[in-house]
């Protein structure tokens, strides 16, 4: 049976929970369809050994669809990400105490991945069952865009792997209310879109078109 694998993050910047572990744990031993099973794990909040783990995850499970979730607080929809690019910039040091600046993930790899979800696809059935989202131009450059860079990387050399990509999702409620003005989304709300993503990535063979580009 092919195998989805779902990864969430622990808790960084000074909070006691991460919602993308929140949420992807609550896939432990579900079933979006009878023909998958799914994995669901914990990365750490830190450059080089989360990567090290998700890479130990693909060997072992040999997943057919990847979703790597992380956290986007201040951001108010569920955010599909289209780009990871090969540079590590952090603002704030990682859990170990590291904080890289204009480094390549991959020495010699190329600047940038695109993400293989049907994340046009996605964004439409999201929004169409009343749930905030939209396609993001940047994963940024801390901890998820380093490991969504590492996800496509492996990927680029495993065509196995069919279908990989990162999700940001927003602050919990019980976050954001320790934060002024700042969005929030509920966890049922979040585990929803998670499940509605991963039917769209199962059932969509190819992507649409959807305009939700961006002016500066
Ligand atoms: N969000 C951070 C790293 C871990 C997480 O959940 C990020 O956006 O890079």
């Amino acid at each position: 049976m092919p195998t989805i694998l779902l990864t969430g993050f622990a808790p960084f910047d000074h909070e006691t929970m991460n919602p993308s572990w929140e949420v992807v744990r609550r896939f432990e031993g579900k079933q979006v369809n009878e023909s998958h099973h799914i994995v669901v794990a914990q990365l750490a909040c830190e450059f080089g050994l989360a990567i090290h783990q998700l890479q130990q995850l693909l060997d072992q499970h040999q997943p057919a669809l990847v979703v790597c979730v992380g956290q986007a607080g201040g951001r108010a929809e569920i955010s599909v990400e289209r780009v990871a690019i090969n540079i590590d910039d952090a603002r704030i040091p990682d859990n170990n105490g590291a904080q890289p600046i204009d480094q390549a993930i991959v020495a010699d790899g190329p600047a940038a991945y695109f993400s293989s979800l049907p994340i046009k696809a996605i964004v439409q059935n999201l929004r169409q069952h009343g749930i905030p989202a939209n396609v993001s131009q940047s994963a940024g450059t801390y901890v998820c865009n380093h490991v969504f860079y590492g996800l496509m990387h492996y990927a680029n050399t495993h065509p196995d792997l069919h279908r990989a990509g990162f999700v940001h999702i927003p602050y919990l409620p019980e976050q954001a209310c320790h934060h002024a003005n700042t969005p929030s989304m509920s966890l049922e709300t979040m585990e929803n879109a998670l499940f509605l993503l991963l039917k769209t990535c199962l059932l969509q063979s190819k992507d649409i078109q959807l305009s939700t580009g961006t002016i500066c």
